[in-house]
């Protein structure tokens, strides 16, 4: 007989060692059902509420650590948003934390130190790996271990390259079970800005606009006052309600910065203002395409710019024009033309990227949405659509001259979602994968 054989054994009439059929049955049933999450694991050594699977406390308690995180929505960055939740061996919550980057401490260390002792056979739920690596802070890794937590229960791994999976690593070496991926969907939406950023150094792009179903963006300029009376829609003024307009400002709180060209300017004199109400650690960067520098000094732009929160990128420099806007506050820079003699959006990605921009918002005019889309820096588009068809061949269409850095259309817009506002509807979609490419 060979060392791993089972015994037989007479008086079940089954090899010692193996399962007997109704057994294997029962386990597989329970297998399924901890699969489906309907029962309760057999045996645990802390109580859920009763009839709460794992998987379904797990996602409860990871959803309180993602609402913390949200939190830090417009007060962590360049930083990821993270929030964190520990859960004693009672099975309640006894520390949670937010990270925000002026305070610095990252939302594992937070919660940590509310917990205090109740941490020690707890579990952690975090929407992001714990950090391995010594930045503004030790490694959170080394103080999860040291604060004798049992678990990690985590979302993603972090897309910063400093981690990228060193962080599990330790956790593991140190005995912690890690489980990875629960609610990564939400989770890694909530940090695309950071990836992109943290991977490549530049902040992640969305293209935002509103537009009428034929995809325009405004009447035609000669035919304003025909089209006034015809559709209501007044040149530079609103095409979308009140519901879209008023999710564009929980964009722009999302976002560190805007940008528009300089033909948006002078058609709407836009402030380009976070008016979410809600609490940002930097102003929302106003950034302008103008490579002759012909921005009004009257435009409500110049006259709100305080505290750096307005760049004007030129490519001429016509030096006394440039004086006198930084009188104003307004920074300015000069960049190369690309060969369209336009300032070169790479280069605009580059600089904004050594400024800690994670993420910028384009609500751009034609132009600047057809050659942000040529030039391949928009990660993800957010569209709006009024319901009316403005049917008139003049009409400013939603991008235009998208052929001419010959980049490959048609474009494909892939994990869409689509969106209602009132009589409105937004379509959100993404061209590039953050966290891939
Ligand atoms: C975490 N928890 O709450 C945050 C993490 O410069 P530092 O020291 O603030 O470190 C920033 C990096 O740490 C950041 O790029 C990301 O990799 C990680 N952020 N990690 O475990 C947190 N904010
Ligand atoms: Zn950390």
């Amino acid at each position: 007989m060979t060392k791993n054989a089972h015994l037989w054994d007479p008086a079940s009439g089954i090899a010692r060692g193996a399962v007997p059929r109704d057994e294997a049955e029962r386990r597989s049933r329970n297998r399924k059902t901890i699969r489906t999450g309907r029962i309760l694991r057999a045996k645990r050594n802390f109580s859920y509420p009763l009839l709460m699977s794992d998987r379904a406390a797990d996602e409860q308690f990871m959803q309180q650590a993602l609402d913390h995180a949200s939190q830090g929505v417009g007060l962590a960055s360049p930083n990821p948003c993270v929030g964190a939740v520990i859960v004693g061996v009672d099975g309640n919550v006894v520390g949670a934390g937010t990270h925000t980057y002026d305070g610095i401490k990252h939302a594992e260390i937070l919660a940590l130190q509310q917990a205090g002792e109740n941490a020690r056979d707890g579990t952690l739920y975090i929407n992001l790996e714990p950090c391995s690596h010594q930045g503004r802070t030790p490694p959170c890794a080394d103080a999860v271990i040291a604060a004798g937590v049992r678990r990690v229960v985590a979302s993603m791994v972090d897309p910063n390259p400093a981690v990228a999976g060193r962080g599990f690593e330790k956790l593991r070496a140190a005995g912690l079970e890690v489980e990875i991926g629960a609610m990564a969907e939400q989770a890694r939406r909530l940090n695309e800005g950071f990836a992109r950023y943290i991977r490549r150094g530049v902040p992640f792009v969305t293209l935002k606009s509103a537009m009428t179903l034929d995809a325009k963006i405004a009447p035609s300029p000669t035919l304003q006052d025909a089209s006034n009376r015809a559709t209501g829609i007044p040149l530079g003024g609103w095409i979308t309600g009140e519901g879209a307009r008023t999710h564009v400002q929980q964009l722009r709180h999302e976002n560190d910065a805007l940008m528009v060209g300089i033909g948006t300017i002078l058609a709407d004199d836009p402030l380009l203002t976070d008016r979410s109400g809600l609490l940002r650690r930097r102003p929302l960067l106003r950034v302008i395409l103008d490579s002759h520098l012909r921005i009004p000094l009257d435009s409500r732009l110049v006259r709100s710019a305080r505290d750096g929160d307005v760049i004007v990128f030129f490519t001429e420099d016509p030096k006394e024009k440039a004086i006198c806007l930084e009188e104003f506050g307004l920074r300015l820079e000069m960049l190369t033309a690309d060969r369209g003699g336009r300032v070169d959006l790479h280069e605009v990605m580059r600089r904004l990227g050594q400024l800690q921009i994670n993420s910028l918002m384009i609500e751009g005019g034609s132009i600047v949405n057809g050659a942000a889309l040529a030039a391949s820096i928009v990660d993800k588009v957010f569209l709006y659509y009024a319901p009316t068809i403005l049917g008139e061949s003049g009409a400013v269409p939603f991008a235009t001259r998208m052929g001419l850095n010959g980049s490959s259309f048609p474009l494909k817009i892939k994990s869409v979602r689509v969106h209602r506002f009132e009589e409105d509807v937004a379509v959100e979609g993404y061209i590039r994968d953050p966290y891939e490419d």
